[in-house]
């Protein structure tokens, strides 16, 4: 018996048509202002990477076990990455910043989280396209609304302001500017 062609395994796709996407950016680890420079930085230089604008910068308390505070902001892009290729240069970058794997919501150097990619919605292993957390954290959703206020959340029925509004309460005041 000759043996059938073999079929390769579907490929994961790299790239995509340019969607407009948004980073949740999140520090409070070591020099947390270096980690968001840094975190633009290697974004500027990734290939098929636009970074168009930031947010300001909040600091903010922290969601989970006692830690310190963080510094949150949110990052607008124009991309032709896969979610799953953007999602994998945000590791990079995490790594970048010397972030060790740690316990879920505990203190960490950098995290970058994919927020929105277009009009995607993404529920596969290892990729949750809006992120999952979105709605219920204003650390999150205030950066974001910053930037897009009237952007509506793909299957969320509601737009970035709208959440922002309806979100739990919390301890959160301006640090400035993003760094360059
Ligand atoms: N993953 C799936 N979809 C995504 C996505 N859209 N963006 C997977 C990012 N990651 C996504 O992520 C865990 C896994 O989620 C990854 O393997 C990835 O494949 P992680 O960042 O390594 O783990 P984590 O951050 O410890 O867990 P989690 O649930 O993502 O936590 P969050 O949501 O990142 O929250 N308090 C304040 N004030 N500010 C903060 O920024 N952040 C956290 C962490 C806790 N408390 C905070 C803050
Ligand atoms: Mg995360």
């Amino acid at each position: 018996m000759t043996a059938g062609p073999r079929l390769a395994p579907a490929p994961v796709p790299r790239y995509t048509r340019p969607v407009r996407a948004f980073l949740g950016v999140g520090t409070n680890l070591g020099d947390r202002w270096a980690h968001l420079a840094l975190a633009a930085r290697l974004l500027r230089a990734a290939p098929r990477v636009a970074l168009l604008r930031a947010s300001r910068v909040l600091d903010t308390a922290p969601l989970g076990p006692p830690q310190p505070r963080f510094l949150n902001a949110a990052l607008e892009l124009e991309t032709g990455l896969s979610p799953g290729a953007l999602l994998a240069l945000c590791r990079e970058i995490e790594r970048a910043a010397h972030r060790r794997p740690a316990v879920r919501w505990g203190p960490r150097s950098l995290d970058l989280d994919l927020l929105l990619a277009g009009d995607l919605v993404v529920r596969a292993p290892g990729l949750a396209v809006p992120h999952p957390g979105l709605a219920a954290r204003r650390f999150v959703l205030a950066p974001l609304a910053e930037l897009c206020p009237a952007r509506a959340v793909p299957g969320a029925g509601a737009t970035v302001a709208e959440l922002l509004a309806a979100a739990p309460p919390w301890d959160g005041r301006d640090a400035g500017l993003y760094p360059a």
